[in-house]
């Protein structure tokens, strides 16, 4: 059945949000038939993930989707059937009070956060009703296990990402239209928020003595990757050598394309939550840094995650995992916790490719968020 959706989405910052948002709004449209507006407060940071955006255009339709700005002075247009707001964000009081007049009521829905704490599978789906209007808003949390909202990850997406594995040309002009050599050298991607924790890593792979590429993102993280290599600055598209050691600065790409040098890579940093779950999509060894949240929030949500996630490591790799992980978002500068993880990669890419697998048993986010809104209509 086609259901139209509206979609909010606020650009709290970084990219995170309108990542999500989008991957959503695409898969919802292009693999369930659905008639789909997103509605985004800042065209420019959706323009540098996807550049063909026009951040001054107020409506727009891209790859079927109807994109529109959403400002202050929006139009109240006409509630479309289902109603998202992305990760607590409010719709406009005018909107809100139209889908209350509206006949029949929308599914409203709040898409929260993904995270493997237990009280995911306790909150998921519940509804909470509105206390002047009404409606009734549900809760949709992503999550680990079949109690859950799901992992976000389309057929597009997990399509591509095999048949690119298993095309070595493919690869090639990859790492060619990316300016990055193609030779056997061990490749890392990084995209990190600020983190003290950079230098002691980049200690630890020039020490390592083997070849190693870093690509990193452009971005917060570049400061602490120049102060390691004793540089005042680093800009996009510098390359240079320490060493065995390799650092080249990638641009900002358009998302599809960042997938795949997470897809390319033989080893993933990522943050926030989208990266996160594509470099699991990935199948390769990968270290987290998750966003910091209030009262460090994102502690317990660390732990929940690797509490799932080690399940199958040795007990050597599984230390030197979380000590990795522990190190890296705390900002610890320790290369020596570098070194015992780098002496663990066998086997980390081992468990990633079993890891992969096993997301793909697990629910899917946006075939749950449609039967949950068929479920409500
Ligand atoms: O940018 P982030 O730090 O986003 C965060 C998190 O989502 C966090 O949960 C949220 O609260 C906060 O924003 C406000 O990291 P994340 O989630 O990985 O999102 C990055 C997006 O940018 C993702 O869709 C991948 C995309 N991207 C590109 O398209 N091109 C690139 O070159 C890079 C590095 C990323």
């Amino acid at each position: 059945m086609k259901l139209s959706w509206d979609i909010f989405c606020k650009v709290i910052d970084n990219y995170g949000d309108i990542g999500i948002c989008w991957r959503v709004a695409r898969q919802l449209a292009h693999e369930h038939g659905q008639q789909v507006r997103l509605w985004v407060d800042d065209l420019e940071s959706f323009n540098k993930l996807c550049p063909a955006i026009d951040p001054g255009c107020a409506v727009q339709i891209h790859e079927d989707i109807e994109i529109r700005r959403w400002s202050l002075d929006m139009p109240v247009a006409r509630p479309a059937d289902v109603i998202v707001e992305a990760f607590a964000c409010r719709v406009p009081e005018s909107f809100l009070l139209a889908m209350a007049e509206r006949t029949p009521k929308p599914v409203w829905i709040n898409l929260e956060y993904f995270s493997a704490e237990k009280w995911v599978a306790e909150n998921h789906g519940l509804g909470s009703p509105h206390p002047r209007l009404p409606l009734t808003q549900y809760f949709f949390i992503p999550g680990i296990g079949h109690e859950t909202g799901g992992l976000l990850g389309s057929m597009e997406e997990l399509r591509s990402l095999a048949s690119f594995q298993a095309d070595q040309p493919a690869k090639q002009v990859f790492w060619n239209d990316s300016g990055v050599p193609v030779d056997e050298t061990l490749r890392i991607s990084l995209f990190a928020y600020n983190n003290p924790a950079i230098p002691g890593l980049i200690e630890a792979l020039w020490r390592s003595g083997q070849p190693v590429r870093l690509l990193a993102s452009e971005g917060r993280s570049l400061g602490q990757v120049a102060a390691a290599l004793d540089l005042p600055d680093l800009q996009t598209g510098v390359s240079l050598m320490r060493g065995e050691l390799s650092v080249q600065v990638l641009p900002f790409m358009e998302q599809r394309r960042y997938d795949k040098l997470l897809w390319a890579c033989d080893v993933n940093f990522v943050r926030g939550e989208d990266s996160f779950i594509r470099a699991q999509h990935a199948g390769k060894p990968l270290v987290w840094q998750a966003y910091v949240q209030e009262g460090g929030a994102q502690w317990p949500k660390l732990e929940a995650f690797l509490g799932h996630y080690v399940s199958g490591l040795s007990a050597p790799a599984e230390t030197a995992l979380r000590e990795a992980w522990r190190v890296w978002n705390a900002g610890e500068n320790k290369p020596e916790v570098w070194i015992d993880w780098l002496a663990q990669l066998p086997e980390y890419r081992r468990h990633a490719r079993d890891w992969a697998g096993k997301l793909k048993t697990w629910p899917n986010l946006v075939e749950e968020l449609v039967k949950f809104a068929l479920s409500k209509v």
